[in-house]
């Protein structure tokens, strides 16, 4: 490494939290004006009588906690309740045009939204409109349109599950189940794979598991800032001297060592506690070929302790009451070379060894997992493989153990529970019969890929978007803009400008709404929502701060009006009396899915309840009836076939990123201050190219057929894998090629993408 190092690159040698924490949230106060009534904001978060905070999926001891803090959850509270406003004004004053040479970060910092907008196509403004005439004006697209299933409607999982239950109600009277989601691009592999495996496409562990696991695994996720509150947890276990094996191709600095800002010692001693007990840093891309050697290793030990004269260290009772395809599976992984598994994960024999002795000598094993695994082109065999491993020694479904698919946005399972889906199951389809007294086409709908496709092609006319930033959070923005800027009809429910709604169609509104902080009051009063966290726990949000004007309306309320005036009072539906009083929601939700039976007394319990996830007692509900060992027979796909010069690109988010949503421009754990246009490579990956750290490079798309190309971006020298290079996302999304993405799941493969590295041109 050079002594001299790139403009804003440093080294950050101090743990993950700590006081640097404090600091950050300080500052973000500061800027978003909120001092005085931002901390009494800070303070309601995740409180009984408060508001689920947005910023992620991880749970709460029950809700019940005393304020736990957070940076990065004070950073998306700070956010939405900043008092900063876009209203008529700043729509005057700024044309499409000019707005579209802003950065991500520049158009959502200009504040909340504060009025309905219809676009100006002669003007090139969005102009402000009566809810009543942009209401009808939607209508009447949606109406014109020679099929229902031309139009698309997209949900990001910051929704609650009265405003999606909402939604998916209008959109199935409407007659279409094309609900692209934002779990397209995150835990689909989740939703698709788990249920093939164990019959849930859900974890199976709560809170209260990790008091009583004795080791956890760690694949692909960023707890210090995507998790935040996880630290709490992960803290928690390893000052109890459970054992803590991650895998992960950069040494995420929370990971390593943490001080919790909640630990009075800690923070004045400045000391802190040591996280992952051993890390392993594969290669992107490299975990199946990791638990396949993990799960070898396993199978060697348990050789092994027969000759000792032993009864193995496989649970096999659980083998054998509990699952099919245990001698397939072992036969694939012993038929699969250490050569390969070392080769594709960069790992040693040594490191397999060494953590399959950790998952023998536990009892009870919790795994968790993100972005790391999902978004691959093999993220559903990636997940499978896990589930996999953890059937091997009966971690599944009893007290201690499990699976923990750590989850995004703060209700994205909760989105999915309560009917977001393009494959309705004949279940929702009856529960809908039952509860409205039709029934919606049981036809597939589009995913987020198919989506981009039919606008695209021309098939698709109409895209309404509840809340999220889709043309930006997708891959490929030259195909993905370039088709949405085809579309007749767009509308964007949101809470804050972002760069999908430049990408103006021939109708284009955006509809303000309520955030998760924001008071809602409807005729019958103040009304609570809903949410369902990571472990299936179903609670209250209400929030208290006064709306940012008088306009904005809450995203059931909006979803209503666009349901009445589209579909007048087809089907009988009352949207009056559904939005009068949430309550009347929920009694609809309940009868739709019964495992929501007594919703509205239950939810009024401090912590409220969980859904019932069959997998957590043992319970399969798979065509098997049991849990299902799955085979994968390939180690890495064959993306780098053919082009050997390629590296393997994966896109991740800094620590001052919500998403799209860009906060600062620090990623202060990884050590990069005031830029995001970077990419970290490994020493001889550089030496080999002739580049050096600070240089500028392209990075151009193997498996695209068109040209695409990330340009000028500086190389950081980095501890990551050779072969292996990392960088931002969305920045980076301009070489994720659209096509590119897992079969089974639709999931884009935005954590391996092949590119050639070189010298800027
Ligand atoms: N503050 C904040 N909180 C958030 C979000 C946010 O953007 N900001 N986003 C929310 C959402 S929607 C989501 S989905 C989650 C995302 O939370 P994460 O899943 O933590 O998200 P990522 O930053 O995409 O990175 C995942 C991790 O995977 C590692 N990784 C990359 N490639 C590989 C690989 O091939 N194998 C393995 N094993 N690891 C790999 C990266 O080094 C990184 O540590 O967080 C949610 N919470
Ligand atoms: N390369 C690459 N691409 C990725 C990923 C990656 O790791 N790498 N991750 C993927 C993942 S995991 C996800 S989840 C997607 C995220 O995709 P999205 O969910 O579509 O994106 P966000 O950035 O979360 O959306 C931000 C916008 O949501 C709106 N908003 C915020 N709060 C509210 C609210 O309460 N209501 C409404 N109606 N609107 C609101 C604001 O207008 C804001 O601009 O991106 C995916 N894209
Ligand atoms: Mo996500």
């Amino acid at each position: 490494m050079q002594d001299e190092r790139p403009e804003g690159i440093e080294r950050y040698d101090d743990p993950a939290g700590g006081w640097g924490a404090l600091k950050a949230v300080a500052k973000t106060l500061a800027h978003q004006q909120v001092v005085a009534q931002g901390t009494a904001t800070l303070l309601k978060a995740n409180q009984p009588e408060g508001f689920d905070c947005p910023g992620c999926a991880w749970p709460d001891p029950k809700h019940t906690s005393s304020f736990e803090f957070c940076e990065n959850g004070a950073k998306a509270i700070t956010w939405e309740s900043t008092a900063r406003r876009v209203g008529p004004e700043f729509f005057e004053n700024n044309t499409v045009d000019e707005l579209w040479t802003w950065t991500d970060h520049k158009l959502e910092d200009a504040g909340r939204l504060t009025s309905p907008l219809l676009y100006n196509q002669s003007r090139d403004r969005y102009e402000i409109i009566e809810w009543e005439d942009a209401l009808h004006l939607i209508a009447s697209e949606l109406n014109k349109l020679p099929d229902p299933n031309m139009a698309e409607f997209y949900t990001s999982g910051r929704s609650s599950n009265e405003a999606a239950f909402m939604y998916q109600l209008f959109v199935r009277a409407f007659g279409t189940n094309n609900f692209p989601d934002c779990s397209n691009m995150c835990h689909e592999a989740t939703s698709v794979g788990l249920p093939k495996s164990i019959g849930v496409g859900k974890g199976t562990v709560t809170l209260e598991d990790f008091d009583h696991c004795d080791a956890i695994f760690s694949f692909g996720h960023n707890p210090g800032t995507n998790h935040p509150r996880m630290m709490t947890t992960l803290h928690e276990a390893s000052r109890r001297g459970v054992p803590i094996v991650a895998f992960n191709p950069l040494k995420e600095r929370a990971l390593e060592r943490f001080a919790a800002p909640q630990n009075p010692v800690e923070m004045l001693t400045l000391s802190s506690t040591p996280i992952a007990s051993s890390y392993n840093q594969l290669r992107v891309g490299g975990d199946i070929a990791a638990l396949k050697g993990l799960m070898k290793a396993v199978f060697e030990r348990d050789d092994e302790d027969f000759r000792r004269g032993g009864s193995g260290v496989l649970d096999r009772d659980f083998i054998a009451e509990h699952t099919v395809g245990f001698e397939e599976l072992r036969k694939e992984v012993e038929a699969t070379s250490w050569d390969s598994i070392v080769d594709v994960s960069g790992l040693s024999i040594e490191a397999f060894e060494s953590a399959a002795d950790v998952y023998i000598h536990a009892n009870s094993v919790i795994v968790c997992y993100g972005m790391g695994l999902t978004q691959h082109e093999n993220g559903t065999a990636n997940v499978q493989q896990l589930a996999n491993f953890m059937m091997l020694r009966g971690n599944l479904g009893r007290k201690g153990a499990g699976i923990c698919p750590v989850r995004g946005h703060s209700n994205v399972q909760g989105d999915r529970t309560v009917g977001i889906t393009e494959i309705p199951n004949d279940a929702l389809l009856d529960g809908m019969e039952k509860a409205f007294g039709f029934r919606p086409s049981g036809e597939k709908g589009h995913n987020a890929i198919e989506t981009i496709e039919a606008i695209a092609d021309g098939r698709s006319k109409a895209l309404v978007c509840l809340g999220g930033n889709l043309a930006v959070a997708m891959a490929d923005p030259d195909a993905t803009f370039a088709a949405m800027r085809k579309l007749d009809l767009a509308v964007h429910i949101a809470t804050k400008l972002n760069r999908s709604h430049l990408l103006v169609a021939k109708t284009s509104l955006i509809l303000p709404c309520l955030g998760r902080t924001d008071l809602d009051t409807q005729a019958s009063g103040p009304q609570s929502v809903t949410v369902e966290d990571s472990m299936s726990m179903v609670h209250a949000s209400r929030g208290f701060l006064n709306p940012p004007g008088p306009l904005l309306r809450s995203e059931p309320a909006i979803i209503a009006g666009i349901a009445k005036a589209t579909l007048g009072d087809r089907h009988g539906i009352d949207w009056d009396v559904l939005v009068s009083n949430y309550d009347r929601i929920r009694e609809k939700i309940e009868i739709v899915f019964p495992d929501f039976h007594d919703f509205n007394r239950r939810v009024r319990v401090k912590g409220g309840f969980r859904l019932d996830v069959p997998a957590s007692y043992r319970v399969w509900k798979t065509e098997s009836g049991k849990a299902n060992f799955l085979l994968s027979p390939s180690l890495d796909g064959d993306r780098l076939v053919g082009n050997r010069q390629a590296l393997m690109l994966t896109t991740i988010r800094s620590h001052d990123q919500y998403n799209t949503t860009v906060y600062g421009l620090d990623d202060r754990y990884r050590g990069v201050f005031g830029r995001r246009d970077v990419v970290f490579m490994n020493k001889t990956d550089l030496a080999d190219r002739g580049l050096r750290d600070g240089d500028l490079i392209d990075l151009t798309a193997t498996l695209s057929s068109e040209p695409r190309k990330a340009s000028k971006f500086t190389v950081v020298e980095y501890n990551i894998p050779k072969g292996s290079v990392a960088g931002y996302y969305p920045e980076l999304n301009v070489v994720v090629t659209l096509g590119h993405y897992d079969r089974l799941s639709g999931t884009p493969s935005y954590k391996s993408v092949p590119v050639i590295v070189s010298a800027a041109a």
